[in-house]
């Protein structure tokens, strides 16, 4: 048998995995669940200090910080980083004819400026790594609603077709380079995302981070002969829309 095959237990053997906002919901359960598949994560979010664990390196980051976001791949790529999860994202939600300036730039700082970048600044890795006969791989957590929207949704859809634009053209830039990339696009799911609370009752059917984290390890797992596009998932409670 030929090609890459990891092992059951630990798909991730010996890789290193970046990812931004790992401080709770997705992002922390992304974080964890790499952990357990055998990579070395370094994790990076504003309140870094709050999930420090075993084996996950938690780092101070603002990905609307450019600054910020340079430390953040330097000490990712020092660590032999192979791959980059973006995963930090909010969203403000109303009418259009409420929105304001500072929700606008609140939410397309963060997710779309922030995603640009952070690839802009592991974009020279992972071109030097594809010249060292390597592949690496980049991640995006978007939203199942990067190509729809809904009353209600204009700034943060907005900006998730934004973040899918980011994704769509880092995947034809990258091909040049060898690097995978994923769109992962979640439906609801029950985190603090919009200042909620998880594991609220009516919000039991909801997706569960640990769903969306599963969709991340498989992007990250695939064998290389295997381009992982995109991901979308749903519960199943929510209505079916193409
Ligand atoms: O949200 P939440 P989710 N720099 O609030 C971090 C998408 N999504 O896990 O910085 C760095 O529990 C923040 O940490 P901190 C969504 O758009 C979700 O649900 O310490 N990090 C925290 O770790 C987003 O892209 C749903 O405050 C920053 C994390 O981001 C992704 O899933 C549905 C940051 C947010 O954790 C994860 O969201 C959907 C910054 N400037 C898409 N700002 C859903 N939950 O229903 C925030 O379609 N963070």
């Amino acid at each position: 048998m030929s090609g890459f095959l990891p092992s059951p237990e630990s798909p991730l053997a010996g890789r290193v995995v970046a990812v931004t906002g790992a401080s709770r919901g997705i992002g922390f359960a992304i974080a964890e669940l790499l952990h357990l598949a055998g990579a070395r994560v370094i994790a990076g979010a504003r309140s870094a200090q709050h999930f420090a664990q075993a084996g996950i390196v938690s780092v101070t980051l603002d990905v609307c910080d450019e600054a910020s976001v340079q430390a953040f791949a330097q000490l990712a790529i020092g660590s032999g980083a192979d791959s980059l999860v973006n995963n930090a994202g909010i969203g403000v939600f109303g009418a259009i004819e409420d929105a304001t300036i500072d929700d606008y730039r609140k939410v397309f700082d963060t997710n779309v400026l922030g995603t640009l970048l952070a690839i802009k600044h592991f974009i020279p890795e992972f071109k030097r790594r594809h010249g060292c006969g390597l592949t690496s791989r980049l991640v995006n957590i978007t939203s199942d609603v990067s190509a729809r929207t809904f009353a209600g949704g204009a700034i943060y859809t907005a900006s998730k077709h934004a973040q899918r634009a980011l994704t769509q053209t880092a995947a034809r830039e990258g091909e040049a380079f060898g690097l995978r990339v994923t769109e992962v696009r979640p439906g609801m799911t029950d985190t603090h995302f919009n200042d909620q609370t998880p594991g609220r009752p009516d919000r039991a059917a909801h997706l569960r981070a640990d769903d969306v984290a599963q969709a991340v390890l498989y992007a990250l797992s695939a064998p290389a002969h295997v381009r992982v596009d995109e991901i979308v998932l749903h519960p199943t409670v929510q209505p079916v829309v193409f």
